[in-house]
């Protein structure tokens, strides 16, 4: 059976639904090259701030018994890297480009939203609304009120389909209330759930120690440790936005995990730690085995089994 992995979303076609989570493999062009030569569907460069920064000191990343914590701090090359970047690229190749955006107030964000708009390429913006590792500075997601406030100001300047990425949610009330928000801006297109699960503490028990230098220890989770929670989080935004789209992203390391993402919902899928550990072959690895879990399931496209998760 010909098993058909494409997807039409926002008016772009790619060939297969997944490409890198924003933070791996993205802060320098070689590294969006390298993902651009791969199988991936799509890219998505690093979160970009108006002026390039250094992040958080190092160790910053390390991989746990389940997965991975990381406390970056942001570190890229300034948003006018990524703007030259998207200025260079192919954009007829068949793969999106998305650029993510986490300017460190407000203003920076309509500044670099503005610039982007004013180059009018196709590329897509995801703005970054949950970064959980800046010492001192809460994530805007959690904030409903500030995300409301943010939001109605983006729209003000940049006119252009665009999406967020969400931190993970943990309780219905805040499912819900954060949907409404969202609700309330047509042009808000889709959303990424979810960021890393921030702020958990990693411990190697021979060293007695943390794994990651900021913030003592402290630091996003991501793998193993959160596919249920990003599971949760695509399936419920999925019933609760109006004619958006969901990227699922966390825990996807194989065909299965992709394959879960759909059935909760997921238009489009990012691979963040697998992608970190294993590199750019992991995009081929695992669209065939999502391909072949379709094929002994009978499924031909991925609108067979997109958000069609059953429940008891
Ligand atoms: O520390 C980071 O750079 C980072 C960011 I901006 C984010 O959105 N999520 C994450 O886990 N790390």
């Amino acid at each position: 059976m010909a098993i058909d992995l494409s997807v039409s979303w926002l008016g772009v076609n790619m060939e297969n639904p997944l490409y890198n989570a924003s933070g791996v493999m993205c802060r320098s062009r070689e590294e969006l090259d390298a993902v651009a030569a791969s199988a991936a569907g799509a890219l998505i460069t690093k979160s970009c701030t108006l002026s390039a920064r250094e992040g958080n000191p190092e160790p910053r990343y390390a991989t746990a018994p389940f997965g991975s914590i990381n406390s970056m701090g942001l570190p890229n090359a300034g948003y006018e890297y990524y703007l030259d970047y998207a200025k260079i690229y192919d954009h007829a190749s068949g793969k999106p480009l998305f650029v993510s955006i986490s300017g460190m107030t407000l203003e920076e964000n309509l500044t670099m939203l503005k610039a982007f708009r004013d180059a009018e390429l196709p590329c897509l913006v995801e703005l970054n609304l949950s970064c959980p590792n800046l010492p001192g500075k809460a994530q805007i997601g959690y904030d409903f009120a500030a995300s409301s406030h943010v939001l109605s100001e983006v729209v003000k300047v940049y006119d252009k389909p665009f999406g967020v990425k969400l931190p993970p949610y943990f309780d219905p009330v805040h499912f819900a209330e954060m949907a409404s928000v969202l609700n309330s801006f047509p042009s808000l297109k889709y959303v990424t759930c979810i960021n890393s699960v921030g702020n958990g503490l990693v411990i190697d028990i021979d060293q007695e120690s943390v794994v990651i230098k900021p913030k003592a220890g402290l630091g996003g989770l991501g793998g193993d440790y959160v596919l249920p929670t990003a599971l949760a989080n695509v399936r419920e935004f999925s019933r609760l936005l109006d004619d958006k789209h969901v990227i699922g992203c966390g825990g996807i390391k194989s065909g299965r995990e992709a394959f879960m993402h759909i059935l909760a919902g997921a238009t489009a899928i990012q691979v963040g730690t697998c992608l970190y550990e294993e590199g750019v072959d992991c995009f081929a690895r695992i669209l065939n085995e999502l391909a072949a879990i379709m094929e002994a399931k009978g499924y031909s496209k991925l609108a067979d089994f997109r958000g069609k998760l059953r429940t008891m």
